[in-house]
């Protein structure tokens, strides 16, 4: 593990060693966790009044930042890639507006809350269970503002499962899901971490969050991935078939009898030509058009979202993975807003 957050839980285990009682740190740590949740619900509520001002929005998309990459099995860099993202949505180099029309400055179809301060979290020695429930209730402090729905700004791929979680909790059943990825990130516990980035959605289907998941782009996958695939009766379309899938991926209709549909976009399901910078280089994926094909076809009530495993420190000196995620973060905002 690199530093990225370690150093300030070291120096809490040598401060608990020093006798320093467990009430004090655990109260100051609450503290710390209330004034994060202050700040995101905060801003979610100042979002949400603009929008419903402006009138005329059944949904619209928010982005949440959550710069947490200790949950890769591999490099860390995800936790850098929020900052990348935005200033690549935001890049002179291309306009505002979306390939179908929509007007990514209108506040109606795009706001951002921030960040959750995962590291800042982390250094005060707060644990993976505690920071995974900051995830969830900050989610849900952006969906108490009607009309915004959350679109979320990876981050290793750990995070899908308590944004998830969250959705599903705060609209009282599971969603179906369409999740697009290289890899199936569904071992039980991989490398024992039950919340490792490769474990996502076992924690996901075991919650029963999810009614259908629909796993499309996959070309690395073990017996484990096939085997708890089966075990959660999950739709897995991998890409040595996607020729034969195309049709049925690109007139895909979901979320009908449940709360809605949530997309769950792997930077690594796109063939790495397409997008160099992420952890896991994993030739033979998709191409952007195929993504965008399957995105833009896609029938269903979009109720949140996220694009997750940008690594900016993989990437090309002009960040051109980070313009990747940057157009699927705003293709995605288009379909969600309405
Ligand atoms: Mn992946």
């Amino acid at each position: 593990m690199s530093t990225i957050g370690r150093r300030g839980i070291h120096y809490l285990h040598k401060l608990n060693s020093a006798n320093v009682s467990a009430a004090l740190l655990e109260k100051g740590q609450n503290r710390v966790i209330d004034a994060s949740l202050t700040l995101i619900r905060e801003r979610a509520k100042l979002k949400g009044e603009l929008v419903r001002a402006l009138g005329g929005a059944v949904a619209s998309a928010s982005l949440l930042g959550v710069p947490l990459g200790h949950n890769s099995s591999f490099l860390q860099g995800p936790a850098f890639a929020p900052p990348r993202i935005r200033e690549a949505i935001w890049c002179d180099s291309t306009n505002s507006t979306t390939e179908e029309g929509k007007e990514l400055n209108d506040p109606r179809v795009l706001t951002d809350v921030g960040d959750v301060p995962v590291q800042e979290i982390r250094d005060c020695g707060i644990d993976d269970d505690r920071l995974m429930n900051v995830i969830s209730e900050s989610v849900k402090l952006v969906m108490e503002e009607e009309p915004l729905r959350p679109l979320v700004l990876g981050g290793d791929h750990s995070i899908s499962f308590p944004v998830i979680r969250a959705v599903s909790e705060k609209l009282g059943g599971p969603v179906d899901i369409l999740h697009l990825d290289a890899h199936p990130d569904i071992y039980d516990a991989f490398e024992g971490n039950k919340y490792s980035h490769a474990s996502s959605f076992a924690r996901i289907m075991e919650g029963g969050y999810a009614r259908r998941l629909l796993q499309a782009g996959i070309r690395s996958i073990t017996a484990e991935g096939r085997e708890q695939g089966k075990r959660f009766g999950v739709e897995q379309f991998e890409m040595r078939t996607f020729s034969k899938d195309r049709h049925f991926l690109e007139n895909l209709k979901l979320g009908e009898g449940v709360k809605g549909v949530y997309v769950s976009i792997d930077v690594d399901s796109l063939d790495p030509a397409f997008a160099p910078g992420v952890s896991h280089i994993e030739p033979g994926g998709l191409s952007f058009r195929d993504v965008l094909n399957i995105l833009h076809n896609l029938q269903g009530n979009v109720v949140g979202g996220d694009v997750v495993e940008l690594n900016p420190q993989r990437d090309t000196v002009d960040g051109m993975t980070a313009m990747v995620a940057a157009k699927l973060v705003r293709e995605l905002a288009a379909k969600i807003s309405k």
